[in-house]
């Protein structure tokens, strides 16, 4: 397959002055006309004519009226055009029923959807499917379907059809289509303005219960964006839809935002709080996008770090804002660290702004995503709080309409702070996770504080320069006060030295405050150190990354020389635990293990083979001896956790029940489960039940409550989608493929729903002794179903090729094991070109 290159970048030989596109549409035979308006660019030499077109069969083509016969091509089609503006006209038949890729037009549930980003127009109608390609769209759909949508405002409608007009430029990746018997959740916003804005949330009967929280989420994401970045809404209709066959979580589509009905629908029966959060960010995410993304979007798709990074950056924003900013901050680095560190150290690594690619879906990555928006908070740091909004002030007026470049971005953070950028832009090129290490010194009232970095190799790229690593830091006196407060020190080069005067005995340093770059900070020091920073540091991201610290040496002590729990370790958390004077959330996080595939990639970088059995060992150790240092003390702080009153999916709540959850994990190894089946029993939401119903799972019982909780909710996917995810995330490692595979048979499952996939298989990946096992059986089971799905569906086959990427960290038996696995997959007939592209890189 062909690699595409940044350095290559063509602009398009004509702007497209106006988008008209007909749908009749049916199952297997639906029609698309298209009317498209061609002018050639002036600042472009010419060249030949081509539109992009996959999968289609073409009934007509004409240019300015006159019948033509286009050279058919297997990406597209090239035409003799005239040398002045033209009008192209086609009509081509699509099945939307037999599409079962998720991309272009399909149906899920028998309704009509699209999803067209990266480069799912193509397979709608031939167009040059590019996102630096810009036009106003007026679309006419035709159908029996009670509800007929697509972009923008609403036009003519009556029986049989309906007619939209999009009057903001878009590029094609944001086109959207919705048919169905769908009923809607209505309400609507007044703008900063005054404009009017009709707003719906279009679902299938019966889920019209599960709209109220995310239409919430809306208005509250609208008044932030005119609040915060002074951003308003530009059209008189807002529309979402609940899809449940979608291969991501939503899609930005202008006006028409189609989203993964997981990420939507809500109900405190049916929804944990972790859902209810997600579902705020995501409806947030998309909706920000109208502005980072849809108004200013991207020139190529090598740029897409443009949209996503900033936008999951305000969409994090908004969550801290709305929520608990260090709740936020520490959940974003855990992520972090388990998908975008996992990625950025091993065969997959590559820099936000990628520079090749074979298939761009297989580039939505937590790179682009999510070490795309820590750039741009690493930028606000620098910058400050008010030059970054004035900076991005200048982002939108200039670049309103355009297809932007990252060179457009930090060109209007130079020209407003007067800074030279060069180095900071190394974020943008260059791959891998810098090491940070730390030395320090303390003479005559001078504590100096030295440090090194160094980003180890990644694929394509040797040797690394030095970055600019923004590290906030403070200082604490041996009594805990804070001698002094948060500073930003600006590391620009391999290795540099940072003072502070003044000081009457040896502070200790709280290093990477609010985690203020992402970068792997080592720090040999004391566990009394560490413990000390725990109970007195004033941050509460370096509070809990203190407690983590702990943590992790101990159970790295634990599997490499068979060392028991720390007491240091335990002593320390329990005390955290008991404190009711912390913000139960902060208690949860701090009680929350560290994950194992994390701990796996941090005895890899020292230098030990992991063994995931031996780090699954430790880690039941470790939470065993929690529990038992905890044991007097948990009961009261398991009635500590009840909420009183109605449901209410807020941070405070919230935080009570995460705390319930890892308390009652831990009663559940002291009692047996008594506590666990009792809250199962009497639980009115999903929050508790889930998490009773994991507690009994994780310490291998509870099939009753499994059964009841199947019985109860068999009719909900979404709530199904929890069971079989539970049961395979918890089950023992010996256990793990065996119980996946069983509930492959079960008749819920199907690989062509990606969310029950998901559930199953996303569920044996992360289940890290379970999917590692050294009898092969995890990776020989993933393969088979990764075999069968991407015959089905290329784009989440390739996504989930990922949990392979650390095949390499491992001993000599799992490393050919998996291999075996990666190359029979990579040998199967037709596969994908996602797929081949993932698994090439992974073996590389
Ligand atoms: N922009 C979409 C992602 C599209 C993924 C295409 N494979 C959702 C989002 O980031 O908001
Ligand atoms: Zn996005």
């Amino acid at each position: 397959a062909e690699t595409i290159y940044l350095k290559d970048y063509t602009p398009f030989g004509w702007t497209v002055e106006e988008v008209h596109l007909t749908f009749a549409l049916h199952p297997t035979k639906t029609r698309v006309k298209s009317r498209i308006r061609f002018v050639p660019n002036p600042d472009v030499p010419p060249q030949e004519f081509f539109l992009h077109g996959e999968n289609l069969t073409l009934i007509s083509a004409a240019i300015d009226g006159a019948t033509i016969p286009p050279k058919i091509t297997p990406k597209g089609l090239t035409a003799d055009v005239p040398v002045g503006p033209f009008v192209w006209e086609s009509e081509v038949e699509i099945s939307p029923e037999t599409n079962t890729a998720l991309e272009g037009l399909y149906m899920s549930n028998g309704m009509y959807c699209t999803q067209c980003e990266a480069e799912g127009f193509r397979k709608i109608t031939y167009y040059p499917d590019r996102p630096d390609v810009m036009s106003t769209f007026t679309v006419r759909v035709e159908g029996s379907e009670p509800v007929l949508l697509s972009n923008g405002n609403k036009g003519d409608a009556g029986t049989g059809f309906a007619e939209w007009h999009d009057p903001w430029p878009k590029p094609a990746y944001l086109f959207a289509l919705v048919a169905g018997d769908l009923v809607n959740h209505p309400d609507n916003f007044k703008t900063q303005s005054g404009r009017d804005v009709e707003l719906n949330i279009w679902v299938r009967k019966g889920d019209e219960d599960k709209c109220a929280f995310g239409m919430q989420a809306l208005k509250a994401s609208m008044t932030w964006d005119e609040e915060v970045y002074g951003r308003e809404y530009d059209l008189d209709i807002f529309n979402i839809v609940a899809v449940d066959d979608f291969n991501m979580g939503a899609m930005e589509n202008k006006g028409l935002n189609i989203f993964n009905s997981s990420c939507v629908l809500a109900s405190p029966e049916t929804s944990t709080d972790d859902n209810f959060e997600r579902i705020e960010a995501i409806i947030a995410h998309e909706y920000f996008h109208n502005w980072t993304g849809n108004r200013i979007t991207c020139r190529d798709w090598f740029q897409l770090c443009l949209k996503e990074g900033l936008t999951v950056y305000r969409d994090s924003q908004f969550t801290s804002d709305l929520r608990s900013a260090p709740v936020k901050r520490i959940s974003d680095v855990i992520d972090l660290r388990g998908r975008q560190f996992r990625e950025d150290g091993g065969p997959l690594a590559h820099p936000v702004r990628p520079e090749s690619f074979v298939e761009i879906n297989n580039f939505y990555t937590a790179t682009v995503y999510e070490k795309g928006a820590e750039v741009i908070g690493m930028l606000k740091r620098l910058v400050g709080d008010e030059d970054y909004y004035k900076a991005l002030d200048l982002y939108f007026t200039r670049h309103d309409g355009d297809a932007a470049t990252i060179e457009d971005w930090l060109n209007v953070f130079e020209e407003v702070t007067g800074r030279n950028l060069k180095r900071f832009k190394r974020w943008y090129s260059s791959a891998g996770t810098p090491r940070l290490t730390v030395t320090d010194k303390f003479k005559d009232g001078r504590y100096t504080l030295t440090f090194k970095q160094e980003t180890p190799p990644t694929p394509g790229q040797p040797q690394k320069k030095p970055r600019v690593i923004p590290i906030a830091v403070g200082l604490l006196g041996p009594n805990g006060d804070e001698v002094q407060p948060t500073t930003l020190l600006e590391m620009t080069k391999r290795q540099q030295s940072f003072s502070f005067e003044g000081l009457a005995s040896k502070p200790v340093a709280s290093i990477l405050r609010d985690f203020s770059a992402p970068v792997v900070l080592e720090h040999e020091r004391s566990n009394a150190e560490r413990a000390f920073l725990l109970a007195h540091d004033t941050d509460p991201f370096n509070k809990w990354e203190a407690g983590q610290a702990l943590r992790r040496a101990s159970l790295i002590a634990s599997v490499t020389t068979g060392a028991a729990p720390d007491t240091a370790f335990l002593d320390a958390v329990v005390r955290v635990a008991r404190d009711d004077s912390l913000d139960p959330a902060f208690r949860a996080l701090v009680l929350q293990p560290i994950g194992q595939d994390d701990l796996a990639a941090t005895l890899h970088a020292q230098g030990h083979t992991p063994d995931p059995q031996a780090i699954y060992d430790a880690s039941e150790t470790m939470a065993q001896s929690l529990a038992q240092e905890l044991a007097d003390s948990l009961p009261r702080l398991y009635a500590d956790t009840t909420v009183d009153g109605p449901f209410v999916p807020d941070a405070t709540g919230a935080g009570k029940r995460a705390l319930n959850g890892r308390i009652l994990y831990m009663l559940t190894r002291m009692d047996g489960g008594a506590q666990a089946r009792a809250q199962f029993k009497t639980a009115d939401n999903m929050t508790l039940k889930l998490a009773a119903l994991n507690a009994l799972l994780g310490q291998d019982t509870g099939t009753d409550e499994a059964e009841n909780f199947f019985q109860l909710w068999k009719g909900d996917r979404l709530v199904m989608d929890k069971w079989f995810a539970a049961q395979v995330a918890l089950a023992k490692p010996e256990k793990a493929a065996d119980v996946a595979e069983a509930l492959t048979a079960h008749p819920l499952f199907t690989p062509k729903n990606p969310n029950r996939f998901r559930a199953v298989f996303g569920a044996l990946t992360m289940n890290h002794a379970g999917f590692h096992h050294s009898s092969g059986r995890g990776y020989a089971l993933l393969a088979d179903w990764l075999i069968k799905l991407d015959a089905l569906n290329p784009q989440t086959t390739a996504r989930m090729c990922t949990a392979f990427q650390t095949f390499a960290r491992y001993d000599d038996t799992r490393r050919s094991l998996a291999k075996a696995q990666l190359t029979r997959i990579l040998s199967t007939n037709d596969l994908s070109r996602d797929t081949t592209e993932m698994v090439t890189r992974i073996l590389e």
